[in-house]
């Protein structure tokens, strides 16, 4: 029976040959399963004698044994091999640097815009929101602006394609007052509100942004005077720079919403900006015109307004003279104030 011999060598050469798990599997099929040599030579052991079939069926069987042996060697080297492929890929170098975690930082604007919103919130002033694109009413005509104003122009305003539902003309609003509008129109006095926010003038140079950033104060009840005016404004100012050595003047001055207008300027009394007057802020008594559209009664309610520039503040706070840092998106500028 040296043919059995023949089968585990064969058996024996072809794992060996094979690399692939999958087809080792195929072939041991060829020499164990069902159709498979060994398989059919066990079945032929009936034909024997019963003492050759002794004989016969021991060697057959220890033949099984040894292709099973070296069938079971071979997975072992196969998986060995497979794992070691997958080591070798998934590799991890241990000894690169980490990626680490980006910080990220507040913009020194939105810096002074948080600072405002905290400081006027501890007195009482509630925030408003609202839209960037705005009404010709809520931008313009609400607040006293007559319709020939040289602010209302194609030169001084970005307009934006289509009508409200009155057909009336869209702006990028041109200052944060409308959303004082809209405030003022939903809420009963006392009004206390601030408006922080992004606003837009067709106005580009080295003083002038395209796109800037507006807080504007508002305080009307049935007794606010411009001397309450004035004590909020200093009081804010002193606590946003954080010295009491600050002095605040009032020159006259005009805007079509409020009635007086002023400009308030501001001096430190000490420090490498002290001596030199420094205008900060527009501001007035609101023009009686603007209560009446407010919804209000002018003969009853009167109050002032305030309009300040955030990049101009935040300018003063940290000592930076060039508005288009704000701008640029510079990281070495940018990081100074993580
Ligand atoms: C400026 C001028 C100012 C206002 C803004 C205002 C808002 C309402 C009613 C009345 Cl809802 N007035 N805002 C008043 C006076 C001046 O800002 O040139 N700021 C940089």
């Amino acid at each position: 029976m040296s043919d059995v011999d023949d089968i585990v060598t064969s058996a024996v050469e072809a794992f060996g040959r094979i690399a692939d798990p999958d087809e080792l599997e195929r072939v041991k099929a060829q020499f164990l399963g069902k159709a498979g040599s060994l398989t059919a030579m066990l079945k032929s052991l009936g034909k024997l004698a019963p003492e050759e079939r002794r004989e016969a069926g021991g060697r057959i069987n220890a033949a099984k044994d040894r292709i099973e042996a070296a069938l079971l060697q071979r997975r072992e080297v196969l998986a060995g091999a497979a794992l070691d492929a997958r080591l070798a890929e998934e590799a991890l170098d241990v000894t690169l640097p980490g990626r680490g975690q980006g910080l990220g930082g507040i913009h020194p604007v939105v810096r002074t815009w948080q600072r405002i919103e905290s400081i006027f919130g501890s007195i009482g002033f509630d925030i408003a929101d609202g839209p960037e694109i705005e009404t010709d009413w809520y931008n313009f005509t609400a607040l006293n602006n007559p319709e020939n104003h040289p602010a209302r122009s194609m030169q001084d305003t970005f307009y934006v394609e289509g009508a409200d539902t009155a057909g009336l003309p869209l702006l990028l609003r041109t200052h944060t007052s409308p959303m004082q509008v809209r405030y003022a129109c939903n809420h009963r006095p006392p009004i206390k509100v601030i408006a922080p926010g992004r606003t837009y003038r067709v106005d580009s140079d080295a003083t002038h942004s395209p796109m800037f950033h507006q807080v504007e104060g508002l305080w009307i009840d049935e007794n606010v005077s411009f001397a309450d005016l004035k004590g909020v404004y200093t009081d804010f100012l002193r606590r946003f720079f954080e010295t009491d050595e600050l002095q605040v003047r009032f020159r006259p001055s005009y805007f079509p919403f409020t009635e007086p207008s002023a400009e308030i300027d501001m001096m430190f009394a000490s420090g490498p900006q002290k001596g030199r007057w420094l205008e900060i802020s527009g501001a007035g008594q609101v023009h009686p015109t603007v209560v009446r559209n407010f919804g209000l009664d002018p003969e009853r309610y009167i109050g002032f307004a305030f309009g300040s520039g955030l990049e101009r503040l935040s300018m003063l706070r940290y000592g930076i003279d060039d508005l288009r840092l704000f701008f640029d998106g510079d990281l070495s500028f940018l990081k100074q104030f993580r």
